[in-house]
């Protein structure tokens, strides 16, 4: 088997790029460890940035999304008893769309069966191979017989668990990471989200999130325990702490209901430097994880792409090497201050174990000045709707 492009990983990052190339004409392979089914009921983030949308709608993949998706123009924070609100609109004239991740993706794999692109699903031991030469291939078990996929190139998006960042030699590679003594409890229900809008409160019991994928489906989210288990936690616990954690207002008129998901995940800052080696280009969670408090996970999967695209239909389509030469480079460069954001409101918005009293007021004092500052309120808006590509 060849193609021009063997991408490693279905989620969104390796789908999105499968899609952009198709519309400028290079040929892809998609590579996924898991079923089609596996892969759609990870339920993950929920808010896409502008230039994410822009991005869809270029890859033709955005009419339900603009029929379906709910245009936000601000966002609340809670804290102190106290609620206030961002609006975006107002502010920079910018908006973000709320539209889940599982959606994003199930349009990206509608969009390439329609177009007949190959994803190759239940692929195990997807191994990439002579990535400092000019004729790379990957290697993977399909249907019990072992096949090989000779390419021009690998695009590593498979998540941060995958195969791809390990083969970069680790002299080469550097690691930096920060994990949080904390995870979130989510749970998604068939009921009406509290607000029109995300509420992200700071909240004496730990942090809170209320966010929504429509009119009738919730997420949220409470501060946990990293030992705790989704287990631990009946829907009735949880719905209880919610309560506790938010403002009065709003816990007095929260709808509740049987969670249909239940799952805790581990916060935690990454980035791996650089983004390329040879011709393996890493891209999304195989790059770098944000956690999820400013929901910039996909967004900046989705920013990658977008360098790593420019970077394939310039070397294909004007035999200009500029573009995937500087991919790492202007991948990181926007990554690096979408970890500031994201380690940022992580850190104002949630409880730490060895936190002091003056910790605290500091905290108190960062969403005082944001309440007031509409210099500061301009800078959040414009680091949530997504700093330019
Ligand atoms: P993904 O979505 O992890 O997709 C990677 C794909 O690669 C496949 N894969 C392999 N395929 C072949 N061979 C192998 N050996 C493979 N190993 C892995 C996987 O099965 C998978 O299909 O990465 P991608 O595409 O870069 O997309 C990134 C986003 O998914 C991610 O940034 C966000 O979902 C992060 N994230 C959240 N972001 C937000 O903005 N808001 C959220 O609320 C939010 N919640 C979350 C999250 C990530 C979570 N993870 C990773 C555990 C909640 C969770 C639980
Ligand atoms: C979500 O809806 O899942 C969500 C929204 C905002 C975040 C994180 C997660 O910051």
């Amino acid at each position: 088997m060849r193609t021009q492009v063997a991408i490693i990983g279905g989620g969104p990052s390796g789908l999105l790029l499968a899609q952009l190339l198709h519309t400028r004409g290079i040929d892809s392979v998609v590579l996924e460890r898991r079923s089609r089914d596996y892969v759609l009921s990870r339920i993950r983030a929920g808010v896409l940035e502008t230039g994410m949308v822009d991005l869809m709608t270029r890859a033709g993949v955005g009419e339900r999304m603009q029929r379906e998706g709910f245009i936000h123009d601000g966002t609340q924070f809670a804290y102190d008893g106290q609620m206030f609100r961002i609006d975006f609109a107002d502010l920079i004239g910018k908006t973000v769309m709320v539209y889940g991740q599982t959606e994003v993706t199930r349009d990206l794999y509608d969009a390439r069966e329609a177009a007949g692109g190959v994803v190759l699903h239940d692929c195990s031991g997807v191994t990439p191979h002579d990535l400092d030469t000019d004729a790379p291939f990957v290697t993977f078990l399909r249907d019990g017989a072992v096949h090989r996929l000779d390419c021009d190139f690998v695009a590593g998006c498979d998540g941060f668990h995958g195969p791809s960042r390990q083969a970069i030699p680790t002299d080469v590679r550097r690691e930096y990471e920060r994990t949080y003594p904390f995870g979130w409890l989510g749970i998604l229900s068939e009921t009406p989200p509290v607000d029109d809008e995300l509420i992200y409160a700071n909240s004496d019991r730990g942090f809170a999130l209320c966010s929504m994928r429509n009119a009738n489906l919730s997420r949220y989210y409470i501060q946990c325990d990293l030992s705790d288990s989704p287990d631990d936690w009946t829907d009735d616990a949880f719905w209880d702490e919610l309560r506790r954690r938010i403002p009065e207002d709003a816990a007095d008129s929260l709808v509740t209901g049987p969670s249909i998901e239940k799952s805790i995940a581990p916060l935690r800052s990454f980035v791996c430097e650089p983004m390329r080696w040879g011709r393996l280009f890493l891209a999304g969670d195989a790059a770098h994880i944000v956690p999820p408090t400013g929901a910039k996970g996909l967004n900046t999967a989705a920013s990658d792409i977008h360098y790593l695209f420019d970077g394939f239909d310039r070397h294909y389509n004007q035999g200009d090497a500029e573009g995937l030469d500087r991919y790492s480079e202007r991948a990181l460069a926007r990554i690096w201050k979408t970890q500031r954001f994201s380690w940022w409101m992580t850190s104002q918005l949630h409880r730490f174990p060895d936190q002091s009293a003056f910790d605290l007021k500091m905290q108190q004092a960062e969403l005082a000045f944001l309440r007031d500052n509409t210099a500061a309120q301009k800078a959040l808006a414009e680091a949530y709707t997504g700093m330019p590509y």
